[in-house]
């Protein structure tokens, strides 16, 4: 089997809520406090998932991790029913929806040994998300269990890692050598730059890239104060394509010119600040996007409804479909849920680009496998949360029932 590009997207958990916790993410600041729907939620990310299949897409899946988090209040010398609310909504986020904070991935033709090297993400700068590496740790394990890949503990905590969030990769096509191009910030204004240089270079030598095809290139502190806290929310790469906006990178002409020397064919869509501003880039999450190769060959952007709604953003994708751009078709998806948190479609998976046939196939995705998990969640899953209610016992035996009841439905129990 050829190397295809698989996406797993992070099924939204039953303690889906909005806390605001996450500094710096400003859809996370606007809804904090709002009545969270996570039934709605996680079906929405299922009909993601169907409409990339139905695009002829290979699709995988991640599990949600167990809330609350008691090992975690454990370690911290209290209990969910003892905790601060704050510490309360911190082991019961379900932030590990955001599947591309999970890992950063190298993929076989990149590496020196040949084997696709995966790192977990030590997500060390947010509190709710720093405890979501050793459950994201022991899927993987599980996910990519044969030799044919090598999967790593998160790099110390001392420098934070965010994963793929940060990570782009760009080559002629996914079966062939590529440029990783790991972005880092250094300052983000009034907000802390979550992916440090020092990360970026341990993930490098420890999956084995080549230093002439691996890239690492500044965040721009303007996009970081503007809200970009990961730099998939100013830019996405496909194959040979860099999708981006005008203000995401500090240096982006040194990018671009290493980048035209060192992929075939690259191609530069560039989306100037006078035509969609930073807000309107954020807000919308234009760039959050999938952009995917499709079996019938059209650059496919997968994007959420509220680019449609903004008109500029709206605007500038009719253009450039008309003027014969790299991307040849835009689809929409509602994320509704998850982009109230700050995730949009890119953000709920992670890319792998492997032979599906050496992943353990209980976390690939098929029709009828998420006909059977909607259901699990329509019966299992809370209707809604009130933040308040978060350290409520009957919330909580719900969460924790609905979990286990899909891990039944996926034959996961060992994750139990
Ligand atoms: O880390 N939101 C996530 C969103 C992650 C988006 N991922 C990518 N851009 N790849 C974050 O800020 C919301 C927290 C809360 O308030 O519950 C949150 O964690």
């Amino acid at each position: 089997m050829p190397l295809r590009e698989i996406n797993f997207d992070g099924i939204v958990g039953p303690s889906h809520n909005y806390a605001g916790l996450s500094l710096g993410n400003l859809a996370s600041a606007r809804n904090a406090g709002e009545v969270s729907r996570p039934r709605a939620a996680a079906l929405q990310g299922l009909e993601k998932m169907r409409a990339n299949l139905t695009l002829g897409l290979v699709q995988g899946l991640f599990v949600p991790h167990p809330r609350p988090n008691r090992t975690w209040l454990e370690a911290l010398g209290t209990t969910l029913e003892d905790a601060d609310p704050v510490l309360a909504a911190n082991a019961m986020s379900a932030s590990a929806m955001w599947a591309a904070n999970a890992a950063t991935v190298s993929p076989s033709p990149d590496t020196a040994d040949r084997r696709c090297h995966l790192t977990v993400a030590n997500l060390k700068t947010m509190p709710h998300r720093s405890h979501e590496w050793p459950a994201t740790l022991a899927q993987l394990q599980l996910a990519f269990a044969v030799a044919e890949f090598a999967v790593h503990a998160p790099v110390p905590p001392a420098f934070g890692d965010e994963g793929a969030a940060n990570h782009m990769r760009l080559c002629a096509s996914h079966g062939e050598p590529g440029v990783e191009v790991f972005v880092y910030g250094v300052s983000g204004g009034a907000y802390p730059a979550r992916q440090h240089l020092e990360a970026s270079k341990a993930i490098a030598r420890r999956h084995g890239l080549n230093p002439e095809r691996t890239l690492f290139a500044e965040q721009s502190e303007q996009a970081i104060a503007a809200g970009a806290f990961h730099n998939d929310v100013v830019a996405v790469a496909n194959e040979r394509v860099l999708f981006a906006h005008e203000l995401a990178f500090a240096d982006k002409n040194s990018l671009v010119a290493k980048l035209q020397k060192l992929v075939p064919g690259f191609e530069y869509v560039e989306v100037p600040a006078a035509e969609v501003s930073l807000e309107e880039a954020i807000r919308s999450y234009l760039f959050n996007a999938q952009l995917l190769t499709t079996p019938d060959g059209e650059p496919t952007l997968v994007v959420p409804a509220e680019a449609q709604e903004t008109p500029a953003v709206w605007g500038w994708l009719q253009r450039h479909l008309a003027g014969n751009g790299p991307i040849r078709r835009v689809e929409v998806v509602d994320v509704r849920q998850s982009m109230a948190n700050g995730g949009g479609p890119a953000c709920l998976r992670l890319r792998v680009v492997a032979d599906p046939s050496s992943v353990d196939p209980r976390f690939l995705a098929d029709e009828a496998k998420l006909d059977a998990l909607a259901k699990v969640v329509t019966r299992y899953w809370p209707d809604e949360i009130h933040h308040a209610d978060l350290q409520q016992p009957a919330l909580v035996a719900q969460v924790v029932e609905a979990r286990l009841r899909l891990l039944d439905a996926l034959s996961l129990q060992e994750l139990a």
